[in-house]
């Protein structure tokens, strides 16, 4: 069983030479890899002398590197760290241990049992629980922390997720394109610290917030369809349902209608609703349809792989 460990970093010089250190002693076995994500700092220089095998990536953003590791990097476990050492390196036999059970493709660490008094900055803990709810509610899952950034992957479970995003999304993108192909992620709990004096984390709560949420948007319009356009058809439906109430009391008492503009507004609103419901149940059968096709491409994938050993 071959192991990776995987490091994205942009200017974590201060720490990473730790990080290298601490996992390999954590698994002696496995391979390190940091991926150096355009640094000007001497994170490459220090992450190769601590032995570590350094990878560039030239695009931008740790969901460019994410995307890049996963292709470039073979192994039958992947594990994923930040370099600034503020996850647990001897956790990892913990993070590891479901996977190894066979009890889950993708391991967690939850930062939200242990951590450190300035370990998250104000609106992260808040913007986090937003988030899971969201997603949980979705998936009927029950996810806690879905921005953890210690994580670790089966070999079948990389390859099945496609990821797209570019920046700090990439969490959200993982989890959510885990869940809707009924991948079983677990949650561990590890200690996560904070970042040392003069190191600083590359999140920015504004805009990586609102990258967040945008991709957890587009994600459930384009797969959950029909919640996204059921939900919407029902609000159409709400509005279209008030607007109606006065010209068909009108209707019940004179046997006309006097209000015609509220009229003609419940009646386009019923129109769009009815439209957003079969947007919402022609989209989820594509769903449905594409789901099958990738399955059966994987399995044929499966079956030249094991003609070829
Ligand atoms: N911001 C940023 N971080 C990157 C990039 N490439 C890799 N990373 C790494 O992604 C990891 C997570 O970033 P970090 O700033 O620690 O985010 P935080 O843990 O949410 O504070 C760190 O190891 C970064 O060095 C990039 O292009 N931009
Ligand atoms: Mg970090």
């Amino acid at each position: 069983m071959t192991i990776a460990v995987l490091i994205p970093c942009y200017q974590e010089e201060r720490t990473i030479g730790k990080v290298v250190k601490d996992f390999r002693q954590a698994l002696p076995e496995a391979k390190i890899y940091v991926f150096d994500n355009n640094c000007t700092d001497k994170t490459a220089q220090i992450a190769a002398a601590a032995g570590a095998i350094v990878r560039r990536e030239k695009r931008q953003g740790k969901g460019y590197v994410v995307a890049s590791m996963f292709e470039r990097v073979d192994a039958d476990v992947y594990v994923m760290v930040d370099g600034d050492d503020t996850y647990d390196a001897k956790s990892v036999d913990v993070l590891l241990e479901p996977i190894f059970r066979g009890d889950a493709d993708i391991t967690v660490a939850s930062r939200l049992h242990q951590f450190a008094d300035n370990s998250f900055r104000n609106f992260h803990i808040l913007g986090n629980k937003l988030v899971c709810a969201i997603i949980n509610w979705m998936f009927k899952s029950d996810i806690n922390d879905i921005f953890s950034g210690y994580r670790a992957f089966t070999r079948e479970a990389a390859r099945l997720i496609p990821i797209t995003a570019r920046g700090f999304d990439v969490e959200t993108e993982l989890t959510l394109q885990a869940l809707y192909r009924g991948l079983v992620i677990k949650e561990v709990e590890a200690p996560y610290g904070k970042r040392p004096e003069g190191s600083v984390s590359k999140l920015k709560t504004g805009s990586d917030g609102v990258l967040v949420l945008l991709k957890l948007f587009l994600m459930i319009r384009s797969y959950k369809p029909l919640t996204f356009f059921g939900g919407l058809s029902i609000a159409l439906m709400v509005m279209g349902l008030l607007a109606g109430l006065r010209p068909l009391a009108e209707f019940v008492t004179d046997r006309y209608v006097h209000s015609v503009p509220s009229a003609v507004l419940a009646a386009s609103l019923f129109i769009l609703s009815a439209f957003s419901l079969g947007l919402g149940l022609v989209l989820n059968s594509i769903n449905l349809r594409l789901l099958e096709v990738e399955k059966l491409v994987c399995k044929q994938d499966q079956r030249m792989r094991e003609v070829d050993l």
